[in-house]
């Protein structure tokens, strides 16, 4: 189930590359999420009125929530397999007080990897792609189970 020490090298060197435009890439993220599940904006009020392509592209305030997210995320990765810590509170607001199903955690996790894909082809090939696959299912994982503990089906 863990990662090995290549892996996580893999996962924090492409993090590393990420990080300098975290904003940029948490933009896209965001934007990209609500695109291709359009159920997931509709449970943020904050976020469900925007309608349009530019309307998206404009927010600042979802540009924010795009940095938020991938800024708790990177803190989790680079904890690597101790992330238990940083994930606690984490999954206890997701499970209380946002409700944010672990279907989406997966939605998310999946458009993060295209998103990164995408931005930087030359430095996150199949094996770096395998890598965070595998610590981003070790996080959705481990989200699920302390879900559980705060009484959140997920
Ligand atoms: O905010 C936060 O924090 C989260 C993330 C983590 C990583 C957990 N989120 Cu927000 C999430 C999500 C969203 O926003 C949307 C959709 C899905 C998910």
């Amino acid at each position: 189930m863990g990662l090995s020490d290549d892996e996580w090298n893999r996962v924090l060197g492409i993090w590393a590359k990420v990080e300098p435009e975290l904003p940029v890439h948490g933009q896209e993220v965001m934007i990209r999420l609500f695109q291709v599940h359009p159920e997931t904006q509709e449970r943020f009020a904050k976020f469900k009125n925007l309608k349009t392509i530019d309307e998206l592209k404009s927010s600042e305030e979802l540009k924010k929530h795009g940095t938020t997210v991938l800024t708790a995320l990177g803190r989790i990765l680079k904890l690597k397999n101790n992330h238990e810590p940083e994930l606690k509170p984490l999954a206890e607001s997701h499970a209380t007080k946002h409700k944010i199903p672990v279907k989406f955690l997966e939605f998310i996790c999946e458009i993060i990897v295209k998103v990164i894909a995408e931005k930087h082809p030359s430095d996150f090939g199949a094996d770096s792609q395998a890598a965070m696959r595998k610590a981003l299912e070790l996080f959705r994982n481990d989200m699920a189970s302390k879900y559980k503990e705060f009484g959140f089906q997920g």
